[in-house]
């Protein structure tokens, strides 16, 4: 029963239009699963500049900005809040560095993405950023809390 509070971490992962329009929905999604996070909510949306730019909002000042939040808007991102424990930080591991270049091998950028503007994948930073992007994303009835026989092969 312990396990559960650790279980309950969970965090924002949006697979971006690049990622979506690549085909590459798939392959994502079963780097999470088979790591042994569980998908605890899912939707396909095309966001407004205005959602975008509140996605982005600590971003504001930077020079890529309004690039990043027309290109974000620019088609259909697959919204997911994924959970597990360490999920947060572990998630970030799976994707790797921002920039492509820069990730290693076999990580989801390492080996899917080759240039900053275009890395494919969003993941929370941190417990304060993934709270607020789930709310901003979902509503708390989307967000499905569930158990099912593999819970016991996941920690
Ligand atoms: P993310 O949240 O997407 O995982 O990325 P991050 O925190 O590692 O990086 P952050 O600095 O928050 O940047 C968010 C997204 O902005 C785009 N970006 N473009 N020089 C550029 O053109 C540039 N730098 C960042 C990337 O799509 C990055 O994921």
């Amino acid at each position: 029963k312990e396990a559960h509070a650790a279980e309950f971490e969970r965090t924002f992962i949006a697979i971006k239009p690049d990622g979506v329009q690549r085909g590459l929905i798939a392959e994502i999604i079963s780097r999470f699963e088979r790591k042994g996070y569980k998908l605890v909510a899912i939707k396909l949306v095309i966001p407004t500049n205005d959602f975008a730019q509140k996605h982005y909002h600590d971003l504001k000042e930077r020079p890529f900005f309004s690039g990043l939040c027309d290109f974000l808007s620019s088609g259909p991102v697959l919204a997911m809040v994924w959970e597990g424990e360490g999920v947060i930080k572990y998630g970030r591991k799976l994707i790797g560095a921002t920039d492509p270049q820069k990730s290693e091998p076999g990580t989801i950028r390492g080996d899917l993405a080759v240039v900053v503007g275009r890395n494919i994948i969003h993941g929370s930073d941190g417990p304060e950023t993934a709270e607020e992007e789930i709310s901003l994303w979902f509503s708390p009835n989307e967000l499905i809390s569930y158990s099912s026989n593999a819970e016991k092969w996941i920690y």
